[in-house]
């Protein structure tokens, strides 16, 4: 019998379902030595909050995130709230002993992200944030296939996050869907929202990053306030891009907009190697598109891989080969990981530490594009 680990969660949208649908669904799927528990789901509002409990399978609900970091029965927080909220949870959270789970990015920058590094550790306490994009299965195979070395020497790493639903000048800045859009709340735009991911991703299949030279644009600067119904100065960045070099010499490219009219959330990425290349699509998520530069060359070409083996990362655990899983199973991947880390007394990645290598991708990615200089990630 699997032991019960009780979750207090912070937050209700979007995130707030696809981390609990994942704790509903884990021990479905996947034999595993602990059990979460929906014990409490906080949010300022209990009209807010009680709906979602109700729907959820919730047992309680808490309206101070404070009260329920001290409550006995609560093993692990997991942070599904905005940004600028993220940090001082987390320090709290890790003072009070609590497991932490945390929605990305990890922080609001670099330094925020280092203090909420400090404070896990310090605390001994296990965490995690929540880059779901590494366990879709076809993201996990490219990880094996680039480590067994088959793609030799890396020459080109290339990402790019496209979206389309800023376009129009009318979407309203902050208010409760529209945070991201707020630089006080989210901290920077498309930089920490979706080259966050690319990000995250790159540094886990390619090593680390050592020097970028980035650009930004905010191209409608100013908007409707959804709170103050005035028009309000957007200071977040709308599109990003940047080049980089990585440690292992590769050149890389990374671009994220929400101006892309037509694409809505199209994560691709693709790396070339001496032997190999291999490239991969979220819109098309359990395809790994892979070429193998060998044997008979009237042969060779690209293949797609349809990810949905026996053989393939997490695939065992679904249905029969051939039928899809999606972007939900993804979270319920990483839940599935954090498990089997307590267990077996493990750190499942991306740690706070890990993530907190992104922070500083990020940071001199918007330094760079303020400066128009080369800057170092450290
Ligand atoms: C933004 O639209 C967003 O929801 C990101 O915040 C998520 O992290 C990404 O996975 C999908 O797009």
């Amino acid at each position: 019998m699997a032991k019960p680990l009780n979750v207090g969660m912070i937050g209700y949208g979007f995130m707030g379902k696809a981390h609990t649908n994942a704790y509903c669904q884990v021990n479905h799927f996947f034999d595993l030595a602990y059990r979460p528990v929906l014990k409490a789901v906080c949010a300022r509002s209990a009209d807010k909050a009680k709906p979602f409990a109700d729907q959820w399978g919730y047992e309680s609900v808490e309206t101070d995130w404070r009260k329920l970091i001290q409550r006995k029965d609560i093993d692990l927080i997991d942070i599904c709230t905005p940004n600028n909220t993220h940090a001082e949870i987390a320090i709290a959270a890790a003072q009070a002993g609590k497991m932490i789970l945390c929605e990305k990015p990890l922080a609001m920058s670099g330094p925020e992200g280092l203090k909420m590094v400090e404070a896990v550790e310090k605390a001994g306490v296990a965490n995690m944030v929540w880059y779901n994009y590494r366990r879709v299965p076809a993201v996990t195979l490219a990880k094996q296939i680039i480590d067994q070395g088959t793609l030799g020497h890396i020459f080109h790493y290339r990402a790019k996050f496209l979206q389309d639903w800023t376009i129009s000048s009318q979407v309203p800045v902050g208010g409760q869907a529209l945070w991201r859009l707020d630089s006080s709340v989210a901290g920077s735009g498309v930089t920490g929202d979706l080259l966050a991911h690319c990000i995250d991703t790159a540094l886990w299949l390619n090593g680390p990053i050592d020097t970028v030279s980035g650009m930004t644009e905010t191209f409608i600067k100013e908007r409707p306030g959804a709170l103050s119904g005035q028009p309000e100065q957007v200071r977040i960045d709308d599109a990003s891009a940047f080049l980089a070099r990585f440690a292992n010499g590769s050149l890389a490219t990374f671009e994220a907009t929400r101006y892309a009219r037509g694409h809505k959330a199209l994560y691709t990425f693709e790396i070339n190697g001496e032997n190999g290349s291999i490239a991969w699509d979220l819109h098309d998520l359990h395809r790994l598109q892979f070429f193998e530069y060998s044997g008979d060359g009237r042969l060779r070409g690209w293949r797609s891989i349809h990810v949905t083996e026996k053989e393939h990362p997490y695939m065992e655990n679904w249905w029969v080969p051939g039928l899809q899983i999606g972007y939900e199973h993804t979270f319920i991947h990483q839940i599935a990981d954090f498990l089997r880390g307590l267990a077996e007394n493990t750190q499942p990645e991306p740690t706070f530490k890990d993530a907190l290598k992104t922070e500083k991708v990020i940071d001199a990615v918007l330094i760079s594009a303020k400066t128009g200089s080369w800057m170092r990630c450290e």
